[in-house]
């Protein structure tokens, strides 16, 4: 039996789980809060004291981890959310702790791949998006059944595309990104400056969904701001369908409030609209089984 000490790497969470590569299966799993240190050694620390206890089970190494990553090197695109990690030598760090061949990949292309997986047996699927509202806003592309992960990495960081050209800076150093204005960070900086008390995303949702309307203004202008994002997607890459996950992506009405703005729109510009499946552990099974599959060729 082949197993994977798979990783999870968010901008709040760090998981590891040990993945049972016949069945898909995760055998046993972990996780810790994101050190919101800048400092790479940090990082490295908790992700030595976090895989350690499963090295020996384990056959190689596939980590999900946002931000871009270039031949094993991950750098934050948007620094905000990854104590600006700048050519964090990842795969190397990781390889080191952990002396098993180590692999990794962005979460969201990871999720995608996962989520593609799991659909693909019951649906005619051609080209899909996977889109996580969390954190941040990630995204992974399936084009032509296959997954993109772009010649640096890049490709799926739809995050970073703009909604509101006169809008606030993003971190990434662009005016106005989707990210910024409507991801779970995006929700609970706008409830803050509305509410004049500081407010997380979830909080923010809590209000919106005990009635208060103001909250839920926030929380519509993103699923608005989603909805238009998967119609320019839709009719630049004939899309057929998009899942949505992610915190903010998996809590109640949302993906209903991305349908109904999609709603208003021509049929071209509608996808099918699909729930993730698998939660939290896409990121942790989709580079588990992305990187099998890519051993076994
Ligand atoms: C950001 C970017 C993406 C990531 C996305 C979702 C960084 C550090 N991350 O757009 O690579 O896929 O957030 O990340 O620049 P999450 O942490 O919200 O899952
Ligand atoms: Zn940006």
């Amino acid at each position: 039996m082949s197993v994977c000490l798979a990783v999870d790497i968010g901008g709040t969470k760090i998981a590891a789980a040990l993945v049972d590569c016949e069945t898909n299966h995760i055998i046993e799993r972990c996780q810790i809060a994101t050190p919101q240190s800048q400092q790479p050694a940090i990082l490295s620390a908790a992700l030595a004291s976090l895989l350690r206890p499963f090295i020996n089970q384990a056959n190689f190494v596939a980590i999900a981890s946002t931000g871009i990553i270039d031949n094993g090197i991950l750098t934050a695109l948007n620094p905000d959310n990854l104590g600006g990690l700048n050519k964090f030598e990842l795969v190397d760090q990781i390889q080191h702790i952990t002396q098993l061949p180590t692999y990794a990949m962005n979460d969201a292309q990871a999720a995608a791949w996962y989520e593609y997986i799991s659909l693909t047996p019951n649906n005619n699927i051609n080209n899909m998006l996977f889109i996580t509202v969390s954190t941040g806003i990630g995204g992974g592309l399936v084009l032509n059944q296959q997954l993109q992960t772009g010649a640096r990495g890049i490709s799926g960081h739809i995050g970073h595309t703009v909604v509101n050209a006169n809008g606030p800076m993003c971190g990434c150093g662009r005016q106005g990104c989707i990210e910024k204005v409507a991801s779970g960070t995006a929700i609970g900086e706008i409830g803050s400056l509305l509410f004049d008390c500081l407010y997380s995303g979830q909080e923010v949702y809590q209000l919106a969904l005990k009635g208060n309307s103001d909250a839920l203004n926030i929380i519509h202008s993103s699923a608005a701001a989603v909805a238009e994002l998967i119609a320019n997607l839709t009719i630049t890459l004939d899309l057929d369908s998009v899942v949505i996950g992610g915190s903010v992506g998996l809590a109640p009405n949302y993906c209903h409030y991305i349908q109904q703005y999609l709603n208003e729109k021509p049929a071209l510009y509608r996808p099918h609209i699909i729930l993730a499946q698998s939660g939290a552990d896409a990121g942790l099974l989709g580079a588990a089984s992305w990187f099998a599959q890519q051993q076994s060729h």
